[in-house]
């Protein structure tokens, strides 16, 4: 059996496969790459949840296979939640981790450390062909650093640490970053869901 997995984000691709298939799935991933004569659908959905549905619902049915979606961001305390679900194209140019990054550090500027929380929060969506959903979701709690640290993850991954790490997710190894993350705690929970309904 088939799930697709409704994102052309790479470094999302690479976690789910990671995530999904530690958790024992008997399936085979397929990115969304292998249908480019799929258009993507607008994401005109006002909370993550309602955007990863309307991805993992395309998808489906575009493909009569089912399928899973993330939407995910960052969403910081001051700023009342924002960059939220803008958080891919915070700076303009969708994709634009770096950025998006820089602008984020400079709209937080020299605000205090406790004054820098912030969470990471993921949204997984499953979509059958018939129309059947359901959706997830997972968080991260941390604080903002001033300044970027680590090679590791993609986005937000320099900026932030997770609460009682000393090291932001960019310094963690994918396997403990997924071990903590929202994606990993959404994905981890919409595992067994995927296992019941796919039969
Ligand atoms: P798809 O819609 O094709 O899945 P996308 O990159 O457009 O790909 P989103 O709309 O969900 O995905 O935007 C997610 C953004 O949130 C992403 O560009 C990052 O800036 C940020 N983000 C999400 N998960 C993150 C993570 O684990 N670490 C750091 N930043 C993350
Ligand atoms: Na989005």
């Amino acid at each position: 059996r088939r799930l697709v997995l409704a994102t052309r984000n790479q470094h999302k691709v690479a976690e789910l496969h990671a995530i999904l298939g530690a958790a024992g799935l008997d399936v085979e991933l397929v990115g969304a790459d292998a249908y480019p004569e799929i258009p993507d659908v607008p994401e005109t959905g006002v909370t993550f949840a309602e955007n990863a549905l309307l991805k993992a619902h395309a998808l489906a049915r575009a493909t009569g296979l089912p399928a899973v979606a993330d939407d995910s961001g960052l969403c910081v305390d001051v700023l009342n939640g924002a960059p939220g679900i803008f958080s891919a194209r915070w700076a303009g140019k969708h994709g634009d981790d770096r950025a998006n990054l820089e602008l984020l550090l400079a709209q937080l500027g020299d605000i205090a450390e406790p004054h820098r929380g912030a969470h990471f929060a993921c949204a997984a969506a499953l979509a059958l062909p018939d129309g059947t959903e359901r959706v997830v979701e997972g968080r991260l709690l941390g604080t903002l650093r001033t300044t970027p640290e680590g090679d590791g993850g993609f986005g937000y991954d320099p900026i932030l640490q997770p609460l009682g790490e000393t090291r932001t997710c960019a310094e963690l190894t994918p396997a403990e970053k997924n071990a903590i993350s929202h994606r990993g705690q959404a994905f981890r929970a919409l595992a067994p869901v995927v296992r019941e309904l796919l039969g």
